[in-house]
């Protein structure tokens, strides 16, 4: 694909934005970024851009000559000002579709509504440990675009959002996941329909020598495939079927062209990990897939010990363990947290709202919560869908909320942050979140 000259806008002047309109400039195309925001508000974003590319800001409005927009994973490409240009019959696509376009690696891509971080993280150490050269990143952090330009590299593991697959076209990933498809986003995709319909996106140009894994366990997900051309295989902590990775006593095994192998049990991997068995299933088959054994995948299991702010083990006091998982910020995540614990809990959520219903998470805390510690703007949707039926109540920061929560926790229970909630509204992030409650509980 010739860039030269060509009158590119990219939307967004984040770190996909940055990004991707650093890499275009490079390639000589004549770049305009567009950022709703107003310049004093940029200056960071400025510093790091290639001097020829043209900022327009705080802007929606499109120059109108373009011949090829990118936009960034949060803009929604529903957005009226984009309406113009599609009307021109203009290409509009996300960074990542820009990105596949540039390089002949094989892609590794991680989809879901949870554990995707988790899955990414682990297949890329599994092939690191194996001797393959390997690149991480995608939704996770650094952004594809910026890989493009590495020499020899193996394998690009990716973790993919569906506000990056809402603009794709030719993306092919040699290897697909699905996790599991939860509600999550609704704010921006509004129904189930549309949310499930973007995370299958990520199968759709995958061909029969490609790879397509999905979660059996999961109803979104197990049907997934059926529009693919890609090779199926399947990872159930509760079925076993003809090609895939399950969990079979306390066992987890590969099924793959009529031969079976043990990988390891699952009081080999660590705690954490064994609370995200899914995870592992996914991540193992993917390897081996890629021909790494299934020793060498399961001593890349046995050393790894999760992910930051998911599901992280924090500290034991008075007998009773502490466990930060602030990135479990959809209903989803705080159900399958809960499921994975067979002890008491007590749980701090709640913050900003992104459109969720809360109510299917009311069964779970009857089954698995002993005592409800509410923060945050969606302290009130809660009220509403416990309706004085549980016992809860409300604090106003990080510092009551785990003070209170050790007044109601004994010895053997466990205290989870688990918020079901973006942090938005009290923290800059849910890492500032998952940091502010790591420190206070290592003060107690
Ligand atoms: N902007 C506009 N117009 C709009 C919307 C946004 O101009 O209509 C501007 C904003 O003013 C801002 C910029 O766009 O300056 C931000 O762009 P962005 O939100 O896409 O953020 P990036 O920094 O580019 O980060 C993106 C991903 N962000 C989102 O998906 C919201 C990052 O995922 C990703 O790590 C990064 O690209 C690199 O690939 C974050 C995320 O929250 C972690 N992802 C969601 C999730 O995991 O749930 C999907």
């Amino acid at each position: 694909m010739d860039l030269n000259n060509k009158k590119i806008t990219v939307i967004g002047m984040g770190r996909s934005g940055i990004a991707s309109a650093n890499f275009l400039a490079g390639r000589k195309a004549q770049v305009t970024l567009i950022d709703h925001k107003e310049r004093k508000d940029l200056e960071e974003a400025i510093a790091q851009l290639n001097p020829s590319v043209q900022i327009n800001f705080g802007a929606d409005a499109l120059p109108g000559n373009e011949e090829l927009v990118i936009l960034s994973p949060g803009v929604d490409i529903h957005s009226s000002f984009l309406e113009p240009t599609r009307r021109r019959g203009i290409p509009i696509w996300s960074e990542i579709e820009l990105a596949s376009r540039f390089t002949s690696t094989p892609i590794i891509a991680i989809t879901g509504t949870n554990g995707k971080s988790t899955c990414t993280t682990l297949i890329g150490k599994i092939l690191q440990r194996a001797g393959k050269k390997v690149l991480v990143g995608g939704n996770i952090g650094i952004p594809f675009i910026s890989f493009v330009d590495q020499k020899e590299i193996d394998f690009l593991v990716l973790e993919i959002s569906s506000f990056q697959l809402e603009a794709i076209e030719n993306f092919q990933p040699k290897i697909s996941i699905v996790l599991n498809i939860t509600p999550d986003h609704l704010d921006r995709h509004k129904t189930m329909g549309a949310y499930i319909a973007l995370k299958a996106r990520i199968n759709e140009n995958q061909t029969a020598n490609d790879y397509c894994l999905l979660n059996m366990d999961d109803a979104n997900t197990k049907h997934l495939g059926k529009n693919s051309l890609a090779q199926k295989f399947y990872f159930s902590t509760r079925a076993k079927g003809d090609q895939g990775a399950f969990l079979m006593g306390n066992n987890l095994m590969l099924r793959k062209h009529g031969t079976e192998k043990t990988i390891c049990a699952i009081e080999d991997l660590n705690q954490v990990m064994q609370w995200q068995v899914e995870n592992v299933l996914a991540a193992s088959l993917a390897c081996s897939l890629l021909d790494i054994s299934a020793e060498s995948i399961a001593e890349s299991l046995q050393q790894f010990t999760g992910m930051e702010h998911r599901m992280e083990w924090v500290r034991t006091f008075r007998g009773i363990d502490f466990v930060n998982d602030s990135k479990g910020t959809n209903v989803g995540a705080v159900q399958k947290s809960l499921e994975s614990l067979n002890r008491p809990v007590v749980l701090i959520a709640g913050g900003k709202d992104k459109g969720s219903d809360f109510l299917p998470l009311k069964q779970t805390l009857k089954k698995k919560v002993k005592h409800l510690i509410l923060m945050g703007e969606t302290r009130s949707k809660f009220r509403q869908i416990l309706n004085g039926s549980f016992s809860y109540e409300e604090v106003n920061n990080m510092e009551e909320a785990v003070r209170q929560a050790v007044d109601k926790a004994v010895a053997g229970d466990v205290i989870l942050l688990s918020p079901a909630c973006a942090s938005f509204d009290m923290f800059i992030d849910y890492a500032d979140r998952g940091n502010q409650f790591k420190t206070i509980v290592q003060q107690l």
